[in-house]
């Protein structure tokens, strides 16, 4: 049997302050990050936005099959096409398929059907998801391929906020018209969709309250 290859990794050996003066600086970071609805026009340059999604491609992923396509939109006609037909379905969302209790958590954000950041953000980016892989008119098995992608987001908005810049997750529902729009072949499916830009001038966010460690960890000593 053939040997696989391994090289040594080059780990980055702080000091224990180093680490938790790092791991509190990241924290505090990260936790200026809100979710924005009001994105400027202002232009981002694509290689940025390249560079977000290949630190997001650099997540882990079952077999490390990578089971993923970002999708980089900044083409005014494809973003007013997507717009269109988002606000298509959230209409029936807000008016019907979301139910009582839904809308009511929903209120303190004061969303309703219609997206105007679809068009405004300078770039949409939209992460499918590759349920299984086609080569050469030959299918492939992928693995644990929500969980794979749903940590290549959480590393897309990571990084998209480390940058400086803010994104908002979006989920219009169903999402198969992006399948559509964008001719993603049968294999990839719309997982999320983000736009990605500066904020617009006095945009706000809803005061939140976020869980307190008590709440979120166990510990097991
Ligand atoms: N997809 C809709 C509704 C919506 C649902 C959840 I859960 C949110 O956290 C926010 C909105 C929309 O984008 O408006």
């Amino acid at each position: 049997m053939e040997g696989n290859s391994f090289i040594p990794y080059l780990s980055a050996d702080f000091s224990e302050e180093e680490i938790a003066r790092r791991a509190n600086n990241f924290r505090h970071q990260m936790e200026g990050r809100r979710s924005l609805r009001f994105f400027s026009d202002k232009d981002v340059p694509k290689d940025v936005i390249s560079d977000l999604i290949m630190t997001a491609s650099s997540a882990p992923s079952g077999a490390h099959k990578q089971p993923w396509t970002f999708c980089a939109i900044n083409n005014k006609e494809i973003k007013a096409k997507i717009r269109a037909a988002a606000e298509k379905e959230e209409y029936e969302n807000y008016h019907g398929r979301m139910g009582q209790e839904w809308l009511k958590d929903l209120e303190k954000f004061e969303t309703n059907h219609i997206k105007e950041f679809l068009d405004t953000a300078p770039w949409l980016i939209v992460v499918f998801k590759k349920i299984f892989d086609m080569e050469a008119g030959e299918k492939h098995k992928n693995y644990y391929v929500s969980e794979s992608v749903g940590i290549a987001t959480g590393v897309l908005i990571t990084a998209i906020h480390q940058a400086g810049l803010v994104t908002l997750t979006h989920t219009p529902s169903p999402m198969n018209f992006l399948q559509e729009i964008l001719q993603r072949p049968e294999n990839e499916k719309a997982f999320l969709l983000l736009p990605v830009g500066h904020p617009a001038f006095g945009a706000g966010v809803p005061v939140l309250q976020r869980k307190k460690a008590e709440e979120v960890i166990v510990f097991y000593e």
